[in-house]
């Protein structure tokens, strides 16, 4: 096989960079070693940025979330119990839209589908080859029988234990990280969420967050030990937390868990996001904590920088797109990162924490909710910086 660029990874960043590149006219093929129904079916993400809405509706895959998705104007924060609205409509005149991740998947992957090119589901042991040269390789097996793309470029949108990242030698990349002493349980629960937008409650037995899918179906989050084993943690057990979490401010209906599991949090960048023809795009390159649901909204900027760097290429025969990928993207990223971390730090409780730490959580989320220049502040990067 033979193609223009070739994307290792069906996520977010695979699925939109192969819909862009097919609209500025570039071949691509998609190897993904999931089969299609699990990835249409992965929860996780639900937090589209303002542009990122505007951007899948650009590109013809927002029929669907405009008639499903839910405009938020703006999030609660509530601290011990007393809850503060921060109005984005009047800070920044932008929203968010709340719209599954498996959701944007299933509408890429239907148009992939439809005519945009090939897709290929559950290929195995995926490698790349000869980055630095100008015609860089993927290897995998399909059906059983060995496959070879011939490439021009390679677009490693594994994810962040994927293949791709792995595959540049030692001593090219530098590693920035930071581990979190928590991590979150989720449930997603068939019951209304305790308000129309989404509630980040700050509270003496730490963090909870109160999300949504849809009217009928809340996402929500506790904090907890980051090598908490889900089998301590009933239904019961999680309800009872979770309205103490709360506090009196809202009522929780508690309904039928779809699902639960543990996410770890970490921060993690790589730099330079790009080796030879190998070019890092979404989580193989960073991992945002998620408490500033920035991850998939990232995934996409990544990509946006990209193809373009790709159509100046082949329309325009300029390199320098391409030569300064990394550096375009990786502002964007530590905004993100110092932006979830900082959500992350103010919000959860840490195990060896002082009580100056307390008293100082507690006077920034004071600052939060009683200053328009901080809540401003805060409202402009939860909506998205601009992406230019
Ligand atoms: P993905 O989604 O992990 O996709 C990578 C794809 O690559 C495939 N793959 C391979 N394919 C071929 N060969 C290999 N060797 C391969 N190895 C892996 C995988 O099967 C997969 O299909 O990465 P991508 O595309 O970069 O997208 C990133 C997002 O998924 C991620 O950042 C978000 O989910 C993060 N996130 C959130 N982001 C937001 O923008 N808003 C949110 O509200 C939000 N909430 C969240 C989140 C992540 C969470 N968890 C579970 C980590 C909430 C949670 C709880
Ligand atoms: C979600 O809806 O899953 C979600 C929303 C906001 C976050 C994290 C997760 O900060």
């Amino acid at each position: 096989m033979r193609t223009q660029v070739g994307i290792i990874g069906a996520g977010p960043a695979g699925l939109m960079l192969a819909r862009l590149l097919q609209l500025h006219g570039i071949e691509s093929i998609i190897v993904e070693n999931r089969s299609r129904d699990y990835i249409e079916n992965r929860i996780r993400a639900g937090l589209i940025e303002h542009w990122a809405a505007d951007l899948l509706g650009d590109v013809g895959v927002g029929e669907r979330l405009r008639k499903e998705g839910m405009l938020h104007w703006g999030i609660n924060v509530g601290i011990n119990g007393n809850l503060h609205r921060i109005d984005f409509k009047a800070l920044v005149s932008k929203r968010v839209t709340i719209y599954g991740q498996q959701e944007v998947v299933k509408d890429l992957v239907e148009q992939r589908l439809g005519n945009d090119g090939p897709l290929l589901f559950e290929v195995e042991d995926v490698t790349v080859h000869d980055l630095k040269s100008q015609k860089p390789k993927i290897r995998f097996r399909h059906d059983g029988r060995p496959q070879e793309i011939d490439c021009d470029f390679i677009a490693g949108c594994d994810g962040f234990h994927g293949i791709c990242r792995p595959s540049i030698p030692d001593g090219v990349l530098t590693v920035f990280e930071r581990d979190y002493p928590f991590g979150w349980l989720g449930i997603l629960s068939e019951s209304p969420p305790p308000d129309h937008e989404l509630v980040y409650s700050y509270t003496d037995r730490g963090f909870a967050l109160y999300t949504m899918r849809s009217p009928t179906l809340a996402r929500l989050y506790l904090q907890c030990d980051h090598d908490e084993d889900i089998e301590n943690w009933s239904d019961n057990r999680i309800w009872d937390e979770l309205h103490k979490r709360l506090g009196g401010a809202r009522a929780l209906a508690e309904g039928k868990m779809l699902q639960k599991g543990i996410t770890p949090m970490r921060s993690f960048v790589v730099e330079p996001m790009q080796y030879g023809r190998l070019f890092l795009a979404g989580d193989s390159a960073h991992i945002v904590p998620p408490t500033g649901a920035k991850g998939m909204n990232l995934a996409f900027a990544d990509v946006m920088v990209l193809s373009r760097a790709f159509d100046a290429f082949y329309k325009d025969k300029r390199t320098d797109r391409l030569e300064h990928y990394s550096t375009a993207c990786l502002r964007r990223v530590w905004y993100a990162q110092r932006f979830s971390w900082w959500m992350t730090q103010i919000m959860h409780r840490f195990p060896n924490e002082s009580a100056f730490d307390r008293r100082r959580q507690l006077s920034d989320l004071d600052y939060l909710t009683s200053s328009k220049a901080a809540a401003t502040s805060l409202a402009e990067q939860y909506v998205g910086l601009p992406l230019d």
